[in-house]
């Protein structure tokens, strides 16, 4: 009877033994298929993220292309640039936003008031924060923006928009930047090898950066030298002024790598100069590039630290003018505010600053004293000047090249190219992003102005 009873116990054991596996194996199960369905929704997201920020960037390519065409329509005309209002001389690409969420908030601003949103998945995204609303609010009370208003009121582009998720894209001039690598192809020793460093040490001394040094004098001056010796060809430390100090390697003795000696391929491959601080590098990245190799910049799309900078280098090195300290910060930008209005024509902006500098040619003194001469006031030199004071003058009849400015004229500082760009471009559904990054060239550098179709080279793809 016990032995009977005993193989019961067995039995209900296995009995249990195989409900547990049992049970096991179906919540196991639901819980693979609810993963696997979980995997396949986000990779589903992810994929149309990716086509959402690739629509993004075909757009952006479009406004290029649109932008070219008008500039090459405007080159043909004879615009007095000083008279028309910067707002109107933004490109197209900055003043169109690529932005799904402002589109969609456009269109529901119809004039009957109705607003769109019948489809939960499309409609726009609270957005609570005053900027942005103030921004969609001047862009709306824009002239040119009204007309466009018509476009995204149409009902067939309110379709279009009736798709899940959002992009966003943003357009940034790489010909506007400070060329790093140019440094690469100048020979040092050469007075355009110094006068390329200064430009960047103009950069590294302004205001932004001064919070990082303990002594911002020394430190920025050895900063620049570093960075353009881990670029430049040679081996050599070069220091200002045909210095040589040393060999570059033993800059790098704690480390595992030596200076590149070639051009950057990447911002980030400035981290490995040892000088070169986290905070200096954040800020510096908005400022230089490693997409061209021209050493003038497009002064007219640039941020005003890098006009600044320009100011300031030609100040000092010019050999024609009184140098401007780099914190004078007052005078600087009263140049700056001169200059800019007569953008984006490079020589009127450069006989603008010599004008803003009291530069002039003695051969024009004669046209201008019979000119426009009761424009004209003193100026007094600054205190340790031995210059006698230079009239301040109407800009119209001063040359964009001075003869006493023999080192260089600020006009070669400039170029007006803008045909490299980076592109980044954000496809988002439901809480699934896909990032890309692009920098493109349009065009080669010397015909300003790229024929529209012909090929643009991606120096740079990349998809986060
Ligand atoms: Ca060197």
């Amino acid at each position: 009877m016990k032995r009977i009873h005993n193989k019961r116990g067995v039995a209900l054991i296995i009995v249990l033994a195989g409900i547990l596996y049992l049970t096991t194996l179906v919540v196991n199960l639901f819980s693979d298929v609810q993963n696997s369905h979980q995997i396949a929704l986000t990779k589903k997201r992810k994929l149309q993220a990716f086509y959402l920020a690739k629509s993004a960037i075909n757009l952006e390519r479009l406004l290029i292309i649109m932008q070219q065409q008008i500039e090459g329509e405007i080159n043909k005309m004879n615009v007095d640039w000083s008279q028309v209002d910067p707002v109107d001389k933004e490109p197209l690409y900055k003043r169109i936003p690529i932005d799904t969420t402002k589109f969609r908030m456009l269109m529901g601003s119809s004039s009957d008031g109705s607003t769109e949103s019948d489809d939960e998945e499309s409609a726009p995204k609270e957005e609570s924060e005053e900027g942005f609303s103030s921004e969609i609010e001047n862009f709306m009370s824009d002239d040119s923006s009204q007309n466009m208003m018509g476009i995204f009121q149409t009902d067939a582009l309110k379709d279009f928009f009736k798709f899940e998720g959002d992009f966003v894209a943003d357009i940034s001039e790489e010909s506007s930047k400070y060329s790093l690598n140019a440094i690469y192809s100048i020979s040092s020793g050469t007075p355009a090898y110094d006068l390329h460093k200064r430009i960047l040490l103009a950069i590294l001394q302004g205001e932004e950066f001064k919070d990082f040094y303990k002594n911002p004098q020394i430190e920025s001056e050895d900063l620049t030298h570093a960075i353009n010796d881990f670029i430049d060809a040679n081996s050599i430390a070069n220091g200002f002024d045909k210095a040589e100090r040393g060999n570059e390697a033993s800059q790098y003795n704690e480390m595992d790598y030596k200076p590149k000696n070639g051009p950057l391929l990447s911002l980030s491959e400035l981290r490995l100069v040892p000088q070169m601080s986290n905070d200096i590098l954040e800020n510096l990245q908005k400022f230089v590039t490693v997409y061209h190799i021209n050493p003038s910049v497009n002064i007219c799309l640039a941020e005003p630290e890098i006009v600044d900078a320009l100011i300031v280098h030609f100040s000092q090195n010019s050999g024609c003018t009184t140098a401007i300290a780099p914190d004078n910060i007052e005078e600087i930008s009263r140049i700056r505010d001169e200059i800019m209005k007569f953008c984006p024509n490079k020589t009127e902006v450069a006989k603008a600053l010599n004008s803003a500098m009291g530069l002039k040619n003695d051969d024009i003194e004669d046209s201008y004293v019979n000119g426009i001469s009761s424009e004209t006031e003193s100026e007094v030199p600054p205190e340790g000047s031995t210059e006698p004071p230079k009239p301040k003058t109407n800009n119209t009849n001063l040359a964009s090249k001075i003869n006493d400015c023999k080192v260089m004229q600020f006009e070669d500082l400039l170029n007006n190219y803008n045909t490299v760009f980076s592109i980044v471009a954000e496809g988002e559904v439901k809480d699934v992003t896909t990032k890309i990054r692009m920098v493109v060239d349009t065009g080669s550098q010397a015909s300003s102005g790229s024929k529209a179709g012909s090929k643009w080279q991606i120096l740079y793809y990349q998809v986060e």
